[in-house]
This record gives C-alpha cells, sequence and structure tokens, in this order.
C-alpha cells in the first residue's frame, strides 16, 4: 500500500491551503476546505475498514453515506498543514445518514474536522444536486471582499454587478454571479442550511462581514474561483472612492458572452 503524504489528492490538499495562507485568506485558523474523495481512491493509501474513531456530526445527510471527505481540522492553523499534515487534516467517511464520521486518517492529536462540517456537508449535498462532478467545498476570509460587505449594498445582482464590473474575465468565470448571506452566527447548522441553499444557485456566498464560501469540481478551480472574485473586490476597494470615468457596459458583457459561450444570470445584464 503506498503512503497517503504521496497521494496525489493529498499534495494537491497541502498545496492549496499554503497557497490560501500565502495569500492572506487564513489568518490564524481562518479557513476549512473539504475534499471529497472515492472510498476506491482513499483504499489505495489506507486500510478503509480500520476506523481510528467514530465522531458525531451533529446533522443528517443521508445523501453522503458512505461518502469519504479528506477536511481541515477545527482550530488548526492552515500555516501549519504543510509541517504536520497528519495533525492538522483528517480523512473521514460519513455513516448512518450522515450522522456519525468515521476517521480514518489524521487528526492525530485528538482533534476532529472544521467547526464549519454542517456548512461544507450541506453544501456539497446541495452542489452535487446541480453538479455531480463537484468535489470541493473551500471557506476563507479574503480581505477585499470581506471589505466590499461593509461599504457596498448586500443585494446579490447589485454585487455580483459590480465584481463583474472590475475585471473583464470575471463574469466569464462566474457567470451565474455570486450570492450573499448577511451576517450569520458561524459554526451552526444554521449558517450550514442557509448557505446550501444558497449554492444551489452559485459556486460563490459570501458571508458579510465573515468570508466567503467556494464550490468546485477540484480544489484548482475552486481556488481559482474565490481568487478571481478577490481580485475583483480589490479593485473596487482601489477605486470606490474616486470619481468613476469607464465601465465595462452591458453590452459589452453580452459581446463575452458571445465570445466565450456562456450565459450570463437572468435578469442580470440588461
Ligand atoms: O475558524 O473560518 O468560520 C474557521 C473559520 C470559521
Ligand atoms: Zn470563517
Amino acid at each position: 500500500m503506498s503512503c497517503i503524504l504521496e497521494a496525489p489528492f493529498m499534495i494537491e490538499m497541502i498545496r492549496t491551503v499554503t497557497n490560501m495562507y500565502d495569500h492572506g485568506w487564513d489568518e490564524r485558523n481562518g479557513g476549512n476546505v473539504s475534499l471529497m474523495l472515492e472510498e476506491k481512491d482513499v483504499a489505495e493509501y489506507l486500510d478503509t475498514h480500520r476506523v481510528l474513531r467514530t465522531l458525531d456530526t451533529g446533522f443528517t445527510a443521508p445523501e453522503l453515506d458512505g461518502r469519504c471527505f479528506l477536511v481541515t481540522g477545527t482550530g488548526k492553523y492552515f500555516k501549519n498543514v504543510q509541517y504536520a499534515p497528519e495533525v492538522n487534516l483528517g480523512l473521514v467517511r460519513l455513516t448512518e445518514q450522515g450522522q456519525k464520521a468515521e476517521l480514518l486518517w489524521g487528526f492525530s492529536d485528538g482533534g476532529r474536522f472544521t467547526s464549519e462540517f454542517p456548512a461544507h456537508m450541506m453544501s456539497h449535498v446541495a452542489r452535487l444536486k446541480v453538479d455531480p462532478d463537484n468535489r470541493v467545498i473551500m471557506h476563507c476570509h479574503p480581505a477585499n471582499l470581506l471589505a466590499m460587505t461593509y461599504v457596498h449594498d448586500l443585494d446579490e445582482k447589485a454585487f455580483t454587478r459590480t465584481l463583474w464590473q472590475m475585471c473583464t474575465e470575471c463574469i466569464v468565470v462566474f457567470p451565474e454571479g455570486v450570492n450573499v448571506l448577511p451576517w450569520m452566527l458561524c459554526g451552526t447548522n444554521e449558517i450550514g442550511e442557509a448557505t446550501a441553499e444558497k449554492m444551489k444557485t452559485a459556486r460563490l456566498v459570501v458571508w458579510s462581514q465573515h468570508g466567503i464560501y467556494g464550490a468546485g469540481k477540484d480544489l484548482d478551480e475552486t481556488f481559482g474561483l474565490i481568487e478571481t472574485a478577490e481580485k475583483a473586490a480589490e479593485i473596487y476597494m482601489k477605486i470606490a472612492h474616486l470619481p468613476w470615468k469607464n465601465v465595462i457596459t452591458d453590452e459589452q458583457m453580452h459581446q463575452l458572452e458571445k465570445r466565450f459561450g456562456m450565459k450570463a444570470r437572468e435578469g442580470y445584464l440588461d
């Protein structure tokens, strides 16, 4: 059996959370990532009959029964993942309608998965219904998106249109736009359910005054999605207080739709 630290999914996870930390998106223990895996992929590296511990999840998600997830740990720092992956990450398999998680690897100091596990798992359920290839849910605290939620209208259409207007390729990268939640208490099933509901119509969900959730088919795509939205927010925060002389018009956005063969969210362009 090969060493799990050499598994491509493990290498990619470690590189991604390190990169997120390097981007300044995950101060201290901020942020969390979950990557869905097939049990057969995991079985190349682990004896999947050997359960180290069984953890309560605090929610029910029958759709995820038997699914495996590589996930970041609660209270753990992304900064440290590359130096001690087995302490800071865990690999779990959901059972009993998603109410239990069997730990197959990791959390070696007795830890458990992120406090945002409900939001992650409920978002996986929601995205899988829209896109069966979805594998990743990613949460972090990028400064400019966060800053924008203090000074910009939180209306989803207005927020999306501003981001689209900040870089030409935004509308191509996230044509469905971004959904926005008002401030809510984090770590609860309530914010998990609200996030999952918003995930039905977009892969990006802003948590006002907190951060952002992204979803995608792999770690690269999901990282790139957040990276693009954060770049747009950065430009907005550079120019919001200045007189605007130019803008990307709706007519130009329609040209982008044609050129790139995608369709902006219904009703968001004139
Ligand atoms: O502590 O980001 O939302 C991790 C978080 C909680
Ligand atoms: Zn957070």
